[in-house]
């Protein structure tokens, strides 16, 4: 019995992955089919996503996994949030969707937040104002160029659009779009308010399904190409962050682990006294019943290229102490509520690496971590950054930056590669530590312990120095976290997993690594 196969396409943004999952006796494994790089790429001052490429590196994936395995029963991908491409009529894109990391929106931002101010996009939206959100880079690209209002006729978020582009059938799924800045904060109507203020089509926004959404067969023509069959294409929880908090395996699930602690009773979030209600005129997709009746007491951190810092709630939280701290609402699988802040994550050590690369002297992420980790602590210089200050946001000389900043801020500056790194990745977990007490104060649970996924974790350092910032117990992995859980979500729209079963199955798929604190390196 070779159980189920399917392929989990995770688009990351600093790389892609063409992920093979086998469903059998309860339990997920995942072979890696094809890796590819991916990031900005400039074009006249303009940063963009080269979206061909990145189609080619499906396809090979696709096509390494028949030849090797035959047919397969679906596929689903999903990508980094907020950025997107436009069709015409005709459905082909209108031009290479920008990079978020792209400054057009700068010049319209102040426009923007006059005619709807940050506090009411929260309270709209349940997001967090940001110019990188969806609704800033649509609204820049219509001011900029108002023919697109005639030109365009779909707005595709890029899973969207790649799941499009290999079924023909257009979706706005709801975890990615929770992302934009444009849905209420339930995410299942578009926000008529943020429109109508904006002078944004609604007409651009695509039928809105929940994750987990069979949308079709690969294109015939693909089948052909690739010799893959006719294998489904499924909308599932698409935003990648979706998918890595999908395949937490919260240890109240796991058989191997005796305390059910970090699943505790779902309650409602007592910082919700001031919950908006939702637009009336809301009409949309049911939510799916929930994973579970519990919510964890465990807080996630997915580490990437950003690293989101959240903790699971029943509904969004748009208290104005949520909003002025920064955090933002998004939706998970099974309509939970996302709570989480986004922090300039590991882009900080990539855009180092990339310098030092560019200089003739490149370093890998393993190499990085053990330089750091083997540093005498006693007598290094490390500098505390803030992660998120608007120097860090975008594609430059990283070490150069670093240094403005310390400078700025009155630190010594760090000279080594060894005291760079470690500054880097020490004001990571300081940046964690801060935002998990405001979890807390917010929501008053009190988080137990804190689950951290995605690539990051491979850094040792890293999730050890969060457990001794925080002083609490990190339980790492999986490290493929958005792609299990895209298969996870994949495996429920097939009928082959109960939604409230995914948490259990994800426990028994991955193995975990914990770290305690060590009270020693405690900042
Ligand atoms: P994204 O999905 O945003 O592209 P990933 O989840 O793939 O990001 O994580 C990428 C990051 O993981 C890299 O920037 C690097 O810092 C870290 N990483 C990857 N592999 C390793 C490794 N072997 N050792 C230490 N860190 C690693
Ligand atoms: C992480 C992520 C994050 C944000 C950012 C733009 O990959 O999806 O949740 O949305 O990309």
């Amino acid at each position: 019995n070779q159980g189920i196969r399917l392929l989990a396409i995770d688009l990351g943004a600093s790389s892609g992955r063409v992920m093979l999952g086998s469903y059998r006796d309860g339990k997920v494994t995942v072979e890696e089919i094809h890796r590819f790089p991916n990031g900005p790429v400039e074009v006249n001052g303009h940063l963009h996503w080269d979206v061909q490429r990145l189609l080619e590196e499906i396809k090979q994936g696709i096509a390494a996994a028949a030849a090797k395995y035959g047919p397969l029963r679906s596929l689903s991908v999903d990508t980094w949030g907020v950025d997107y491409g436009l069709l015409d009529e005709q459905g082909g894109l209108l031009y290479a969707p920008h990079h978020y990391r792209d400054q057009r929106t700068a010049d319209f931002a102040s426009v923007l937040e006059a005619a709807l101010p940050p506090a009411e996009q929260f309270k709209l939206t349940g997001n967090q104002s940001s110019p990188i959100n969806t609704v800033y880079q649509l609204f820049a690209d219509l001011m900029a160029k108002p023919e697109l209002r005639t030109t365009a006729r779909q707005l595709l978020l890029m899973p969207d659009l790649f799941n499009y582009m290999l079924s023909g059938v257009a979706v706005a799924e709801q975890t990615i779009w929770s992302t934009s800045g444009l849905l209420n904060p339930q995410s299942t109507a578009p926000a008529a308010e943020v429109l109508r203020r904006l002078e944004l089509p609604v007409t651009l926004v695509p039928r809105l399904v929940p994750a987990g959404t069979v949308l079709g067969e690969l294109r015939p023509a693909l089948q052909e190409e690739l010799g893959s069959g006719p294998l489904q294409i499924i909308a599932g929880a698409s935003h990648d962050t979706a998918s890595a908090v999908a395949s937490i395996p919260y240890c109240g699930f796991d058989s191997n682990c005796a305390d059910a602690s970090c699943v505790g009773p779902g309650s409602a979030d007592p910082s919700n006294a001031d919950l908006s209600s939702p637009d009336p005129s809301s009409a949309g997709p049911d939510r799916p019943a929930g994973l579970s009746p519990t919510l964890p007491s465990a807080a996630f951190i997915s580490c990437g290229t950003w690293s989101l810092v959240g903790l699971e709630t029943a509904e969004p939280v748009l208290c104005d102490a949520a909003r002025a701290r920064g955090f933002t609402n998004e939706s998970g699988f099974g309509g939970t509520n996302r709570l989480l802040k986004n922090i300039t994550g590991l882009w900080l050590l990539q855009e180092t690496q990339r310098c030092w690369a560019e200089a003739g002297e490149p370093l890998s992420h393993q190499e990085a971590a053990e330089l750091a980790g083997q540093l005498d602590r006693s007598k290094a210089c490390i500098a505390m950054l803030d992660p998120n200050d608007p120097l860090f946001s975008t594609p430059g000389d990283m070490p150069l930056r670093i240094e403005s900043y310390c400078i700025r801020t009155g630190q010594p500056v760090p000279q080594t590669r060894a005291e760079i790194i470690r500054s880097i990745l020490e004001s990571l977990a300081r940046s964690y530590a801060d935002t998990i007490r405001e979890l807390e104060a917010l929501t008053g649970r009190p988080v137990r312990r804190i689950h951290m996924v995605g690539g990051g974790i491979q850094n040792k350092l890293l999730c050890q120095l969060t457990a001794d910032a925080t002083g609490k117990e990190v339980i790492a992995g999986p490290v493929e976290a958005s792609a299990i859980g895209n298969l996870l979500v994949q495996l429920t729209a097939l009928g082959a997993v109960d939604p409230a079963e995914v948490r259990r199955v994800a426990a028994r798929s991955c193995s975990t690594l914990r770290y305690q604190p060590s009270f020693s390196h405690q900042n």
